[in-house]
């Protein structure tokens, strides 16, 4: 009997020597079905047997958690320790940081954790190296920085495709796409759009290969198989990230613009130089998606000075898990000013989603 690995090697040379086209997707679709769940399967064995080694948990603490992530050598350390003032190691030998250096990025406010990992390389999802343990902190990140050498740009889609063969996917949300199981009658598929990638067929078999015979599925957007097979496993991350190209300075003006022009990197910096470190730092805090809320105690002025920082559109829940532990339990209801409130002062609950420079004045029992 191969091994999961093996099968799903030859699986992936069979995708690669397939011609995709409207006669080969279902095929292909298929295959890639039998991979996902393969991968499943491994998952979970090296779940049974342990999982990733210790020293590699960080409790995540401050306002948002923005993970490094790149192949050995690219800089990391060297962000890590501007972006910071923390010293992580830096040296011109791969490998250097060998553990998880967490540092603090205060910005506008905000309290970001950043978390400097070893570097990864082809085929850390597999465990090469210690790269399931790296992806393993990735998934619990708010935000991804992907470091690339600007003199290795190929090493985006390298490094992108090892982090979303863990189950982590990049800049998109989930599919708008419902799976019910039922007890009997089949599998249904309603669609309230074209599928161009897909057809109930596929759809059906794909369900099949997970072993799902009868289900209730409404596909509310175009999507791809691979996309169906998200929602079938549903255990994705979704988060942002951001690719930044360093070392920019080891690069002509006329190469870099060719390197751009060809790979689309967010940022390109010199971390050495310390060059384009303040649009990095603005860069962070817009994509982990921040915002502020301040405030008030009852009979009082709120505070203007010093806002909270949460993320955008959590809820009054959010801000009272944020303030202290029993607030939840003791919470009466909250008085909200503001963008979200319908008018100044409106008797709100912990449902409630707020909206950037609310001023929030919370009552307990
Ligand atoms: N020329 C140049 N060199 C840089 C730049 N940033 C980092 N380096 C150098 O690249 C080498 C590796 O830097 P590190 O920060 O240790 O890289 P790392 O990604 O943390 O490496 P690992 O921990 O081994 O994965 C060091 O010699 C750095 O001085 C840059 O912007 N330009
Ligand atoms: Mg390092």
């Amino acid at each position: 009997m191969p091994t999961y690995e093996e099968q799903i090697a030859d699986l992936e040379r069979e995708i690669n020597k397939t011609q995709y086209n409207k006669a080969t997707q279902h095929h292909v679709g298929l295959v890639k079905a039998k991979i996902a769940h393969l991968r499943e399967k491994m998952e979970a064995r090296a779940k049974a047997s342990g999982g990733p080694g210790d020293g590699f948990q960080v409790r995540k603490t401050g306002d948002g958690t923005v993970i490094l992530i790149g192949f050995p050598s690219t800089g990391k350390s060297t962000i890590l320790n501007i972006l910071c003032g923390t010293e992580s190691e830096v040296a011109a030998y791969a490998f250097t940081t060998l553990t998880v250096i967490p540092g603090m990025l205060n910005y506008r406010h905000a309290k970001i954790q950043v978390l400097d990992v070893p570097g990864v390389m082809r085929g850390a999802s597999t465990g090469r190296g210690r790269g399931k343990e790296v992806l393993a902190v990735m998934r619990n990140a708010d935000l991804c920085m992907f470091i690339v050498d600007v003199l290795r740009p190929q090493e985006i889609a390298v490094i992108r495709s090892e982090a979303e063969n863990v189950g982590i996917r990049f800049n998109t949300r989930r599919p708008d796409v419902r799976i019910k199981k039922t007890a009997r009658g089949g599998i249904k598929v309603a669609k309230t759009c074209k599928l161009t990638q897909l057809d109930d067929e596929t759809v059906k078999a794909v369900l099949k290969e997970f072993r799902i015979n009868s289900a209730d599925v409404v596909i509310r957007q175009d999507i791809t198989v691979e996309e169906l097979i998200d929602c079938i496993e549903d255990n994705r991350k979704y988060m942002p990230a951001i690719s930044v190209f360093n070392k920019t300075d080891l690069v002509t003006q006329e190469q870099l613009g060719a390197i751009q022009r060809k790979y689309h990197p967010d940022i390109c910096i010199s971390a050495q130089r310390k060059e384009h470190i303040d649009e990095l730092r603005v860069l962070i805090y817009d994509r982990l998606d921040l915002m502020s809320v301040y405030l008030k105690e009852p009979g009082k002025e709120a505070d203007m000075e010093v806002p909270l920082i949460m993320f955008r559109s959590g809820t009054i829940r959010a801000l009272c898990e944020k303030l202290h532990k029993d607030f939840i339990s003791k919470f009466k209801f909250a008085r909200v000013w503001g963008r979200s409130a319908k008018f100044g002062g409106q008797k709100l609950m912990l449902s409630h989603k707020l909206k950037d420079s609310d001023v929030v004045e919370i009552h307990l029992k």
